[in-house]
């Protein structure tokens, strides 16, 4: 596949035989299952469930529909449905189908879709017909207006002019095995320069990421998953996830938000025992847990990731749920950190743990004093190149073919690692990725702002919100006016800027560039 970065053969062929990579495709995992015990439960979802064999056999009858449209093997599909049991459906539709699913995110809007449709040349979009207020009809005829390429767009719900999602379907039909070396799907970044950038994931590395997963968390088939944060995020979709869980036979709940008014009711009534959370959620979830009268006690392992656990807040949790707490430090790109179930409380409370497979190589680099500096990584199942950007490539990796990833990082003596800040230009906003430069490309668009520079600020919910400064000609605009401006170029609502300071002049470096360390520590003095 042409922009695809794959591994140097040497490293391939020694993954093949240690073991790691043993040719297993994504859209198999729930087969074992299927075939033997097929009327357990998968898949529950706020409307139905779907038992395996149901998910088994509407999978395949959704790859030979999709390939009935002409949809191919090696197609890309911009993928942007809620947590809803078709996502996992059709997921599995395009894996066994070849064809390749690009998960977007719910909150994505115009400028972000015809971009990700754009760079992976897409040739289908997957939409809800509306979701939390929202009309993803006009959005899809915006992006097709935009990127012709798109020739379906696929509905779940009324479709207007388009194809039905639930009419997507034929009899199933014997389809060519996919590659394992190939690209089963790509995976949004961060980004830290202008947009996001598409991480290619193989069959061979994200199976070998989703078994190692469910076997570090000892999920099996009486598991029963909860998924909050959006499926479509590397975290709940494959770190172990809902494949993890459905590899190993267990049951995966979809809920549509994490608020426990919503969540604890299910949690008790599915029995739930695993969930993966962002630390605001499990702020939301310590807070709420004694104001509501649900049984939690299903409840055995905890994930948290995303952004920084604070200490405090893990014992805080550890003693409010008394199950099992996981520090999970990811990313879409690849390298995977849990703390394991059996460790002291210490290192789960004060760590983000390590890495998961043995075959993980991880450097910090240009240490300072207290050993803090920047993690490398190579391994198994962390990408070799992002998709179609060999530009940006030759800096975000070393000739050595280590991802640089922008964190700072530290090796405890027992080898765990703990997070200490980043080098990338980016904002943590609770979990969700921001590039810096992809906010200041849309401000400097408008007409008063001459000049823009996005930092974080410190936030006690969030860990971080977004701060613009802006330099301007005339009045300077409200955060209201920023906030609608840049939401009406098409740019997801959690990307809008939080706070604006206006600015005469900019700190600079001392090669005469914002100095937006400067930023950040004039919103540190004044307490923001
Ligand atoms: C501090 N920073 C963290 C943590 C991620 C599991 C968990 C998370 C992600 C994820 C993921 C952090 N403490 N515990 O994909 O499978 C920051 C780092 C990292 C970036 C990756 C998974 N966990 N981070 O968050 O691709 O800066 O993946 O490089 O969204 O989140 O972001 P993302």
């Amino acid at each position: 596949m042409e922009g695809f970065v794959s591994w140097p053969a040497e490293l391939a062929e020694r993954y093949r035989h240690e073991g790691y990579w043993r040719g297993e495709v994504l859209g198999d995992i729930p087969r074992r299952t299927a075939r033997g015990h097929g009327d357990r439960t998968a898949l529950v979802d706020e409307r139905r469930s779907w038992t395996y064999a149901e998910l088994d056999d509407e999978a395949d009858r959704m790859a030979a529909g999709l390939r009935q449209l002409g949809i191919q093997a090696g197609d890309r599909i911009v993928v942007q449905l809620p947590n809803v049991g078709e996502f996992v459906v059709l997921c599995l539709a395009a894996y066994r189908a070849g064809v390749i699913p690009v998960l977007a995110l719910p909150g994505h809007r115009r400028s972000e879709i015809a971009y990700l449709c754009e760079l992976s040349g897409a040739v289908g979009y997957v939409i809800p017909s509306r979701h939390g207020g929202f009309d993803f009809l006009g959005l899809a005829r915006e992006v097709v207006a935009e990127v012709p390429r798109v020739r379906h767009v696929l509905v779940l719900g009324d479709s207007g002019e388009f194809t039905a999602l639930a009419s997507v379907t034929a009899e199933p039909e014997p389809l060519p095995a996919p590659d394992p070396a190939g690209v089963a799907m790509l995976l949004l970044s961060g980004g830290t320069t202008g947009l996001p950038k598409l991480i290619p994931r193989t069959h061979d590395d994200y199976a070998y990421n989703v078994r190692a997963s469910a076997e570090l968390c000892a999920v099996d088939e009486n598991t029963s998953y909860l998924v909050v944060l959006p499926v479509s995020h590397n975290f709940a979709w494959g770190c172990p996830g809902v494949l993890g869980v459905l590899r190993s036979g267990g049951k995966v709940v979809l809920a549509g938000n994490g608020s426990p008014a919503e969540v604890f009711p299910l949690v008790q009534r599915e029995q739930v025992s695993m969930v993966a959370l962002v630390p605001p959620l499990l702020a939301l979830w310590s807070d709420a847990r004694y104001r509501f009268d649900a049984d939690l006690s299903s409840l055995r392992l905890l994930q948290v990731g995303g952004s920084k656990l604070a200490e405090p807040q893990a014992r805080e949790a550890l003693g409010t749920f008394g199950c099992t707490l996981q520090q999970v430090f990811g990313m879409a790109e690849g390298l995977l950190n849990f703390t394991h179930l059996d460790d002291p409380e210490d290192v789960v409370v004060t760590t983000q743990g390590r890495p998961l497979s043995p075959a993980d190589e991880v450097l910090v680099a240009d240490q300072d004093r207290s050993g803090r500096g920047e993690l490398l990584t190579r391994g198994p199942y962390t990408l070799r190149g992002y998709y179609r950007a060999a530009e940006h490539n030759r800096f975000a990796f070393t000739p050595e073919g280590y991802y640089r990833t922008g964190d700072l990082v530290r090796l405890t003596a027992e080898g765990n690692l703990v997070v200490e800040g980043r080098i990338k230009d980016q904002i943590n906003r609770g979990g969700e990725k921001i590039a810096a430069a992809e906010i200041e490309g849309h401000l400097a668009e408008h007409p008063s702002i001459q000049e823009a520079a996005v930092v974080g600020a410190a936030d006690p919910v969030l860990g971080e919100t977004i701060c613009a400064f802006v330099r301007v000609s005339g009045p300077a605009p409200s955060l209201a006016e920023i906030r609608r401006f840049v939401q009406a170029r098409g740019v997801a609502a959690y990307k809008a800027p939080d706070s604006v300071e206006v600015v005469d002049s900019w700190p600079l470096t001392s090669v005469g560039k914002i100095d937006k360390k400067a930023l950040a520590r004039s919103l540190a003095e004044r307490g923001r």
